[in-house]
C-alpha cells in the first residue's frame, strides 16, 4: 500500500469536506476528518467496484450509515471517478443538488441506499448481504463465480445505539452472514457530548455475543486496517465488526476530539488551522493533492482489469448455463406477468383475506422466482410460508423463507435492502398493530421509491379477544398519510389477489396491505370490469337503478357488512369497494364523479378512525372506530362498535 498516497486522499477528503460545509453553511465536519484515512482505505484499496459502471451487479456494496457524514462519502466518489463533480461537491446541500444533506438512494451515482436515520444503513446492509448469498447460492456455479462480494458498512456510536442495529445485528449472527464486514467508528462522541453520558456498555462483547467476529485496531494505522479486514474475510462463517479508536474531527487542530465538531461548519479560523496543520494551501478551497488524484487514477486501472475479467467470466457463465441465463434474466427483469395461475375464489367463499394472501402468495412464488421475504415470528398468522427451497439459515442458502425474529424495524430495514442489492423483490409481515415498529421502513422505501411489500394481517377491532394493544385503530391511516405510499385493504379474498398484483406490479413504490383475521365472504361484483377498476382504486360493488340516495364507500371487512346493509334497505344504495384511496384520488375527476355523483350523499364504513374520510362524508356518516377497542369475542366487540349491518342501515336511513 501506498501510504504517502492514502494519507494524500485523507486530506483531500479533509479538504473537501470541510470546504463543502463551510460553503453550505451546515453539514457535519466531524465524521469525515475523524474517518478520513478509513475511508482512503476502503475506497482505494478494498473495494471491489468499478465508478464507471457503478450498477455492477458484482461490486462489493458500501453503506455509510452514519449519513451524517455524507461529504466524507461525497468526497470519496468524486476522487474515485463516480458521476459526483466538484460542482456538485460545491453545491453541497443545495435545493436541487446530487449531494443532499444525507445520503439518498437514486439522487446520487455510487450511493447504495439513503441513511440518515441512524441504524437504518446497517439494516439495510444485512438484507444486501442476505442478498448476496441467495443469489451467490443461486447463480455461482463449479466454474463460474459471478456473485462473489462483500457488504461494508461504516457505523458510528448512534448507529450502535439504536435498537434497529441490535435486531439486525443479531439476525445476521444468527445467519452467519461471514461477508458483512462493519466498520465502528468507536470516537465516543455523540451530540450532546462524550458518549458516557448515555453509552457506557461494551459494544464489542455485545457484538461477540450475537456470533460475530470483533476485532479492534485504530481508524489511522492504514495498514493495520487492511489487516484486519483480511481478518474479516477469513471468518466466512461470523458476520466481522472491526472496531476502529478515532478521534472526530481529527485534523481540526483547536475543535478535534470535541462534540462541537459534530454538526457544525468548523468557522474560518479553524479551516484556515486545519489547512496549515495539514499541509493544505490556505489560498486554495476544495483542494485535491495531486498525489491523491495520480492514486486514484492508477486504481481506476485495477479496478477495470478487475471488472473486465468478471465481465469474462460472466460471458463464460451464460455460454455454459442456458438455462440459469433464462432464470438470471427472470431475476434482474423482475419476474413475469405472463402465466401466472392464481388460486380460484368464488363468490360465497368464506375465507380471511391474510388466508387468501398466503394463497395467492404461494402461486406467485412460481411466476416470481425472485420474491422471498417472511415475517417476524408470526408466519402462521400471517400467512407468508412458501413451500419452495424452505428456510433461508445458515445451512440453507437456498431458502425463499426468512425468519425475521421478533424484530419488526430489522425486517423492514431488511426487506429494503434486499430490494436495494438488486435481482430481488422482498415482501415482510407482521399484525398491523405493529405498523409502528416497521414504520420508519416504509418511509424510507417510499423516500427511495422501492417496491418493498407489507403484509399487514389482523387489521381490526375484529381481532378479537387480544384486545386494544392488539386491535389497530389508527395504523391503516397513518400509513396512508406516508406519500409515496400505496395501502390496499381488500374486501375479499378475489381483491386480495388483485391486491397482490398491484403491489408486485409497483416498481417506485412500496405497499402495504392490510388483510383480515376473520373470515369474509366472497361478493359479486356489479362492475365487470372490477379488476381493471380496482387498480383505479375503487370499484362499484353494488349499484342501484339511476341516482343512487346514497353511496357507501367502505374498505376490507366493511364492504360485506355494506351489502349486506344495502339489502335491508329501500333506500337506492350504491356500494363501492375502495380498497386504495390514494390511487382513487389519482383518478380523473370523471371516473371519479361516476362512482361518487355530486350532490349525493357518501357514508363511509371503515374499522379504524375516521380522519381521512372527513373529506367524503359528513362526521355523522362516517362508521368508524375513535378509541382503542376492547376485549372480547370479535362479533360482540365489532357490535360493541357499530359495525353491524342493522346499525348501517339506521346510518342510511337517517337524514
Ligand atoms: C434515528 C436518528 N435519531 C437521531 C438522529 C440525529 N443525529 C444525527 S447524528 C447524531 C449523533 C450520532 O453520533 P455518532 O454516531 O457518534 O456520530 P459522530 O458524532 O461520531 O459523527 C444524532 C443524534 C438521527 N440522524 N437519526
Amino acid at each position: 500500500m501506498n501510504k504517502k498516497a492514502i494519507a494524500a486522499v485523507a486530506n483531500s477528503v479533509r479538504a473537501l469536506s470541510m470546504d463543502m460545509i463551510q460553503k453550505a453553511k451546515s453539514g457535519h465536519p466531524g465524521l469525515p476528518m475523524g474517518c478520513a484515512e478509513l475511508g482512503a482505505v476502503i475506497f482505494g484499496e478494498v473495494l471491489k467496484h468499478n465508478p464507471k459502471d457503478s450498477k455492477w451487479i458484482d461490486r462489493d456494496r458500501f453503506v455509510l450509515s452514519a449519513g451524517h457524514g455524507s461529504a466524507l462519502l461525497y468526497s470519496l466518489l468524486h476522487l474515485c471517478g463516480y458521476g459526483v463533480s466538484l460542482d456538485d461537491i460545491k453545491n453541497f446541500r443545495q435545493l436541487g443538488s446530487n449531494t443532499p444533506g444525507h445520503p439518498e438512494y437514486g439522487m446520487t451515482d455510487g450511493v447504495e441506499t439513503t441513511t440518515g436515520p441512524l441504524g437504518a444503513g446497517f439494516t439495510n446492509a444485512v438484507g444486501m448481504a442476505i442478498a448476496e448469498a441467495m443469489l451467490a447460492e443461486k447463480f455461482n456455479t463449479k466454474q463460474h463465480k459471478i456473485i462473489d462480494h462483500y457488504t461494508y458498512v461504516l457505523s458510528g456510536d448512534g448507529c450502535m445505539m439504536e435498537g434497529l442495529t441490535s435486531e439486525a445485528a443479531s439476525l445476521a449472527g444468527n445467519l452467519g452472514l461471514g461477508k458483512l464486514i462493519v466498520f465502528y467508528d468507536d470516537n465516543g462522541i455523540t451530540i450532546e457530548g462524550s458518549t458516557k453520558l448515555a453509552f457506557t456498555e461494551d459494544v464489542k462483547a455485545r457484538f461477540a455475543a450475537y456470533n460475530w467476529q470483533v476485532l479492534s485496531g485504530d481508524a489511522y494505522d492504514v495498514e493495520g486496517i487492511l489487516k484486519l479486514v483480511a481478518q474479516a474475510k477469513k471468518d466466512t462463517k461470523r458476520p466481522t465488526l472491526i472496531s476502529l479508536k478515532s478521534v472526530i474531527g481529527k485534523g481540526a487542530p483547536n475543535l478535534a476530539g470535541s462534540h462541537k465538531v459534530h454538526g457544525a461548519p468548523l468557522g474560518d479560523e479553524e479551516v484556515l488551522a486545519a489547512r496549515k496543520a495539514l499541509g493544505i494551501p490556505v489560498d486554495k478551497s476544495f483542494y485535491i493533492f495531486p498525489e491523491a488524484k495520480e492514486y486514484f487514477k492508477e486504481k481506476a486501472k485495477g479496478w477495470k482489469k478487475d471488472y473486465d475479467s468478471w465481465c469474462k467470466t460472466f460471458d463464460a457463465w451464460k455460454k455454459a448455463n442456458p438455462e440459469l441465463v433464462k432464470e438470471w434474466c427472470a431475476f434482474m427483469m423482475n419476474g413475469t406477468f405472463e402465466d401466472i395461475k392464481l388460486p380460484k375464489f368464488n363468490v360465497g367463499d368464506k375465507i380471511a383475506t391474510r388466508s387468501a394472501s398466503g394463497k395467492t402468495l404461494v402461486s406467485l412464488c412460481a411466476a416470481f422466482p425472485n420474491l422471498v421475504g417472511g415475517s417476524a415470528d408470526l408466519a402462521p398468522s400471517n400467512n407468508t410460508v412458501v413451500p419452495d427451497n424452505g428456510d433461508f439459515s445458515k445451512e440453507n442458502r437456498k431458502g425463499r423463507t426468512l425468519h425475521f425474529g421478533i424484530r419488526e424495524h430489522a425486517m423492514g430495514g431488511i426487506a429494503n435492502g434486499l430490494i436495494l442489492h438488486g435481482g430481488l423483490r422482498s415482501y415482510c409481515a407482521t399484525f398491523m398493530s405493529f405498523a409502528d415498529y416497521l414504520r420508519p421502513t416504509v418511509r424510507l422505501a417510499a423516500i427511495m421509491k422501492i417496491p418493498t411489500i407489507f403484509i399487514l394481517t389482523h387489521d381490526s377491532i375484529y381481532v378479537g379477544e387480544d384486545g386494544p394493544t392488539h386491535q389497530p385503530v389508527e395504523q391503516l391511516e397513518s400509513l396512508r398519510v406516508i406519500p409515496n405510499t400505496q395501502v390496499i385493504r381488500p374486501g375479499d379474498a378475489q381483491e386480495t389477489e388483485i391486491a397482490w398484483l398491484m403491489a408486485l406490479g409497483a416498481q417506485d413504490k412500496p405497499t402495504c396491505m392490510a388483510f383480515t383475521r376473520q373470515n369474509i365472504t366472497v361478493y359479486p361484483k356489479d362492475d365487470k370490469q372490477w379488476k381493471k377498476n380496482m387498480r383505479k382504486g375503487a370499484y362499484i360493488v353494488k349499484d342501484c337503478k339511476g341516482t343512487p340516495d346514497v353511496v357507501v364507500v367502505a374498505t376490507g371487512s366493511e364492504v360485506s357488512l355494506a351489502v349486506e346493509a344495502a339489502a335491508k334497505t329501500k333506500k337506492k344504495v350504491r356500494v363501492v369497494s375502495m380498497p386504495c384511496r390514494e390511487l382513487f384520488e389519482a383518478q380523473s375527476d370523471a371516473y371519479k364523479n361516476k362512482l361518487l355523483p355530486k350532490g349525493v350523499r357518501v357514508i363511509v364504513a371503515e374499522c379504524g378512525v375516521p380522519t381521512g374520510w372527513k373529506g367524503y362524508a359528513k362526521d355523522k356518516d362516517i362508521l368508524a372506530v375513535t378509541t382503542f377497542g376492547e376485549s372480547g369475542k370479535y362479533a360482540d366487540v365489532a357490535a360493541k362498535f357499530g359495525f353491524t349491518a342493522d346499525n348501517l342501515v339506521k346510518i342510511i336511513k337517517r337524514k
